[in-house]
């Protein structure tokens, strides 16, 4: 059955709010080894505004580009990126794509700069932090999703691990868009969609990874064999598995996401984007979304990705 129209823009809501919740719930602890959900949310409750970091940032900057031009256009969107660090640097970045900015203000194509960082580009997860609104875009198109996903990741991740990456938490998002969750969640079926997906190699070995531990929970090793690293490959999957271990709560998904450690704020940000899209922006706990930074206009980019 499809989705009604006024749930639908609650998913795309839902998928680009969390983003931003997420990363912002997670900020203040990456690096961390480990955190309490108490913790967490204590530290969020002290706060007036839940600031979010390059994670939210580059999302709104592929919600920006794909808005202006009615779907992907590699120069603008690299331009976007740019601009949008050249304003606000101190969203705390990874070393590459500030390297790269710089590259494509001097010239570079915006499908060439990319490869130049790191042998053959970045396999960093900063690809598939920003990739909701591919996700929630091209919901309904796997072909044009990951089309998309991997020319987006292409701009500043261009090793074939980011671009995976990339296409993998987008089509998560697409799934989860997509799925009614009035009723109970089919995670084998979710997972053998998200395998069939993927090529053969470390995120297929990963997704088979997460059935074993959804089936016998142990966070110590979702870590060890997850992963809650900056490269893409140890964080998109270990998202996964956190939303599939709490598919009807956003709050316990994100907190549990979080409370990994790690790489916090993206982890936190892509489990958010997932349990988004399914749960729809309601889900969302209003004493974060009415507190996170700028979510007016982020709320605004995901009622007009919804409507064209
Ligand atoms: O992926 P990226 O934008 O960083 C995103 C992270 C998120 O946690 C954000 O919240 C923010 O804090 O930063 O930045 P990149 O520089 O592209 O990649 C991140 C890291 O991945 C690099 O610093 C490297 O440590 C690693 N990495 C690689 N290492 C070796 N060989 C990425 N690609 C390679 C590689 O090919
Ligand atoms: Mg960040
Ligand atoms: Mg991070």
């Amino acid at each position: 059955m499809p989705i009604a129209p006024d749930f639908l823009k609650s998913k795309f809501l839902g998928a680009l709010v969390g983003t931003g919740v997420g990363d912002a719930l997670g900020a203040p602890f990456e690096g961390c080894f480990r955190v309490s959900s108490e913790e967490i949310e204590a530290v969020a409750d002290r706060q007036e505004v839940l600031t979010y970091t390059d994670d939210t940032h580059m999302m709104i900057g592929v919600a920006e580009s794909l808005l202006k031009n009615h779907g992907f256009d590699g120069e603008d969107m690299a331009h976007t990126f740019a601009r949008n660090f050249e304003l606000e640097p101190y969203r705390g970045y990874g070393p590459g794509p500030p390297h790269i900015f710089r590259l494509i203000r001097a010239g570079v194509a915006w499908d060439e700069a990319g490869q130049r960082l790191y042998r053959g580009g970045s396999y960093g997860n900063g690809s598939a932090m920003r990739v909701a609104p591919v996700g929630v875009l091209y919901h309904d198109n796997p072909a044009m999703l990951r089309e998309v996903a991997d020319k987006s990741s292409q701009i500043t991740h261009a090793h074939q691990l980011g671009k995976e990456g990339a296409a993998l938490q987008a089509y998560a998002i697409a799934l989860a868009t997509n799925l009614e969750p009035s009723s109970t969640l089919d995670r084998d079926d979710f997972l053998a969609r998200l395998n069939n997906f993927m090529p053969q190699g470390i995120y297929r070995e990963k997704l088979n990874k997460v059935q074993a531990l959804l089936s016998q929970p142990d966070r110590g090793k979702v870590i060890f064999e997850l992963g809650n690293g900056i490269e893409a490959f140890n964080s998109v999957p270990t998202a996964i598995y956190s939303f599939l271990s709490q598919p009807h709560s956003f709050a316990q998904a994100v907190l549990s996401a979080i409370s990994l450690g790690g790489d916090t704020d993206t982890i936190g940000a892509m489990t958010g984007a997932i349990s988004g899209a399914y749960l729809g922006f309601d889900a969302i706990p209003a004493k974060w979304r009415d507190k996170l930074e700028n979510r007016r206009y982020i709320t605004e980019l995901a009622e007009r990705l919804c409507n064209i």
